[in-house]
Order: C-alpha cells, then sequence, then structure tokens
C-alpha cells in the first residue's frame, strides 16, 4: 500500500501540468502571429495586392504630426486614398514621427495585423516601417438571400497610437485623412477631391480666411469629402449646392425618395461625401461652406468654393466676395 502511495499523488500533478501546456497552448493561440505581418495574416494576400503605397508618418513643427507620400511632405489632411470595391490595397507606414504611430482604417476589410492598435499590437515606434493592408468587397447576396453591403463609402484612415490607446492625441496632432472606396460604376469626378475635416472649432486647424479654398469651373463635377474628428459635434452647410443623403451624395433614380439636404449633422469620426455639379442653377461665385453651429461659424469655421467660369477665369463677382471674406476675418 505504501509503495503505491507517490503514484497517487503524482498523478493528479501530472494532469494539472498537462492542463496548464494545454491552457497556455489554447490561450496563445488568437495571439500567434499577431506581431508578425505575413500574408495569411492579412485580409488578401500583400504579394498580389492592386496597389501599394507608401506613406510617411512626420513631425511638423513643434505640435503637428501628418502623413506625407514623401519625405518632407507631410500633410493635414494626410493623402487623400482611393480605391475601388474589389480592390486591396498595401499601405506601408514608415514612421519617421516622435512617437508611436499606426494606421488605423474605418469602412474597408481587415486582420488584426492591420488594426493599428496598441490592442491588436499593431502600432509601431519611432524608425520602424509597417505595411497596413486593406480590403474593399463588392456587395453581394449572403446564403440566407440577405443583400451583404459592399465597402463603398466617404471613409477615413487616422493614427491609433500616439501617446495612448485611442490615438487621440495622433488625431490631435493632425494624424488623418480621406478614404474614399467607389463603386464600381461610381462617376468619378473632374477635380482633386476637396477634403474638410472638422476638429475642435477648425477646419483641420485653420480658421477663417486660412480654411481650404475647394475650387472647379462652372459644370465641372466636384467631390467633397467632410470628415469630424475630436469632441465636438457639427452642422456641415454648403451655399449655393445640395445632395441627397444617401452613400454617395447621389440619387439612384428620378423617384429615389431619399431626402435631398445641403447641411449635415455629424459627429467625432463621422465621414460623408458627395458629388456637385459647380456652380449648377447658381453660376460662378464665392460660394461659401461652413460649421452652422453658430459659435464655431463665428469662431472661423468658414471656407469658400470657388466656382470660376467655364474656362476657370474668377468672375469680378466672385473676386470681390474673396475679397470680403478675406477682409472680414481678422487673426
Ligand atoms: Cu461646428
Amino acid at each position: 500500500v505504501t509503495v503505491r502511495k507517490p503514484f497517487r499523488l503524482w498523478m493528479p500533478i501530472l494532469i494539472l501540468v498537462m492542463a496548464l501546456v494545454a491552457g497556455a497552448v489554447v490561450w496563445s493561440l488568437p495571439t500567434i502571429g499577431r506581431t508578425d505581418n505575413q500574408p495569411a495574416d492579412q485580409a488578401c494576400d500583400v504579394t498580389e495586392v492592386d496597389k501599394e503605397v507608401t506613406l510617411f508618418a512626420e513631425n511638423i513643427g513643434k505640435s503637428r504630426v501628418g502623413y506625407g507620400l514623401r519625405r518632407g511632405q507631410a500633410s493635414i489632411p494626410g493623402p487623400t486614398m482611393e480605391m475601388t470595391e474589389g480592390e486591396c490595397i498595401a499601405v506601408t507606414l514608415k514612421n519617421r514621427s516622435d512617437r508611436k504611430a499606426s494606421l488605423h482604417a474605418h469602412g474597408v476589410d481587415y486582420t488584426r495585423a492591420s488594426d493599428g492598435t496598441r490592442l491588436t499590437r499593431s502600432c509601431i515606434g519611432p524608425g520602424k516601417d509597417r505595411t497596413y493592408v486593406w480590403q474593399a468587397h463588392t456587395d453581394s447576396l449572403r446564403t440566407d438571400g440577405s443583400v451583404e453591403p459592399g465597402s463603398a463609402g466617404y471613409w477615413h484612415y487616422h493614427d491609433h497610437c500616439r501617446m495612448g490607446e485611442h490615438g487621440t492625441r495622433g488625431i490631435y496632432a493632425g494624424m488623418f485623412g480621406a478614404l474614399i472606396v467607389r463603386a464600381p460604376d461610381d462617376p468619378v469626378p473632374d477635380v482633386e477631391p476637396c477634403v474638410l475635416v472638422m476638429i475642435g472649432t477648425t477646419f483641420a486647424f485653420k480658421r477663417a480666411p486660412n480654411t481650404p479654398v475647394c475650387e472647379a469651373n462652372l459644370g465641372q463635377r466636384v467631390e467633397f469629402v467632410v470628415i469630424t474628428h475630436g469632441d465636438e459635434f457639427h452642422t456641415f452647410h454648403l451655399h449655393g449646392h445640395r445632395w441627397a443623403d444617401t452613400r454617395s451624395g447621389a440619387l439612384e433614380t428620378l423617384d429615389d425618395p431619399s431626402r435631398i439636404i445641403d447641411n449635415k449633422t455629424t459627429g467625432p469620426a463621422d465621414s460623408f461625401g458627395f458629388q456637385v455639379i459647380a456652380g449648377e442653377r447658381v453660376g460662378p461665385g464665392a460660394w461659401m461652406y461652413h460649421c452652422h453651429v453658430q459659435n464655431h461659424s463665428d469662431l472661423g469655421m468658414s471656407g469658400i468654393f470657388l466656382v470660376k467660369d467655364e474656362e476657370g477665369r474668377i468672375t469680378p463677382d466672385a473676386q470681390r466676395a474673396l475679397d470680403a471674406f478675406q477682409g472680414g476675418h481678422h487673426h
């Protein structure tokens, strides 16, 4: 009896050890590969992407950080990314800023490896590079017959790592940009999209009269992308033009009942966009855009949509309005 006693003592210990090992394996399964950046970890094979982009994160002056396509070209907002449904894009971030940085996208498909957060260990330190992979899918029917929407939309990307869990300091430093995903049949604008980012009581840290001037010739198709960041809610208003409150800002058919608006309420991390025909029914001019929260507009949240004539000349009327806008704001 006494001979078998040690064996009976060993059995529970052995079972406990085996359970611990099994538990450790199961626990580590979801995290295997989380710091790697292998094709299998991404939403699509990084060796077969449709587009490759390099983005640099760089300090701008003392308090700002931006993204740029080349060294020394960081801007706020950063470069506008464009994708078409069905495409996969690999964005290699070269962090040349002084703190941790990442890319976190809204609206598209990505895996944990491209989530761009501390939680998923997909931030990178200063001097490091990392490739983030985004996939935009087309709409389709699920097996139950319901519609799975496509990725098309006016989205955005931003830092999620600078000096905290949520990228708050990155966003307030200027680390954000627009991400436009088009459906295959979407019309393409005639001029570069006008990206307006409402943050604090500014448009991308600028107040009137230093806010962006969106320019187009009469009759051109112009695309606006409006992104909100920070802690304020805003109401974006554009003079002389209006759009449908839909995914693209357009109506699908003549009897599409979607609401037509020229003023939209937005909150932090909201984004929307639309296309207008510059000066349609109203002609050339310096048309104002502004936040319609009155104390925000009074603090300088306004700018100009400059519609020139068909040959690209600024009309005398538009010039007078531009001068009044410049002279009416003291900063
Ligand atoms: Cu506002």
